[in-house]
């Protein structure tokens, strides 16, 4: 039986998925598991995508590394992309979404430029990362959440907490 449910953060670059991830594990007990340190600490890439500017994920060595982790329950996944991971890893999955100018800013302020820049702000625009997890994940599993202000984190956390609570009292946790 698991500890805890597991919960995926996604969304694009810099919509805040880490800052409300380790929020979140503070004040749950839940653990946050950022996939792109996971990967830079274990080396699971395959290669570098010139064009993007980033390196490729090596998306099994990633799910082989989660799998166990997944099993024990508890875990809030954190990634910008999702179509890998399946869909029994999770009971609820949400979007976090930022107003195109606030998030060039947040990506400007990290060092982003040129083209880096702009295809992430893109990708935003065009609801690139909500449409993935629309097309990998059932439709009650996911929800969008607003990420533009400290207020919307904290009524995000509260949200996500209040969710967590039903979820132990209807699995006996
Ligand atoms: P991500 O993990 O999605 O790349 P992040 O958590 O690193 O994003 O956040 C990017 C920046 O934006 C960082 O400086 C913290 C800030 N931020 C995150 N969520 C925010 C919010 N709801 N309101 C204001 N600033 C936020």
């Amino acid at each position: 039986m698991k500890s805890g449910p597991n919960i995926l953060l996604t969304g694009t670059p810099g919509v805040g998925k880490s800052t409300l991830g380790q929020q979140l594990a503070e004040r749950t007990g839940l653990e946050w598991i950022s996939v792109g340190d996971l990967a830079k600490d274990n080396n699971f890439f395959d290669g570098y995508d010139d064009e993007r500017d980033c390196p490729i994920l090596d998306d099994d060595k990633v799910l082989d590394e989660l799998e166990d982790m997944i099993e024990e329950g508890g875990k809030i996944i954190d990634y910008h992309g999702c179509e890998f991971f399946p869909e029994r890893f999770f009971d609820i999955v949400f979007v976090l979404r930022t107003n195109n100018t606030i998030l060039y800013d947040r990506l400007a302020a990290r060092g982003y430029q040129g083209k880096k820049l702009e295809d992430n702000v893109t990708c935003e625009i065009m609801n690139v990362l909500r449409d993935e997890a629309q097309d990998s994940y059932a439709e009650q599993l996911v929800h969008e959440l607003p990420s533009n202000t400290i207020e919307d984190m904290e009524n995000n956390l509260e949200r996500i907490m209040l969710w967590l609570a039903a979820w132990k009292r209807d699995n006996g946790c």
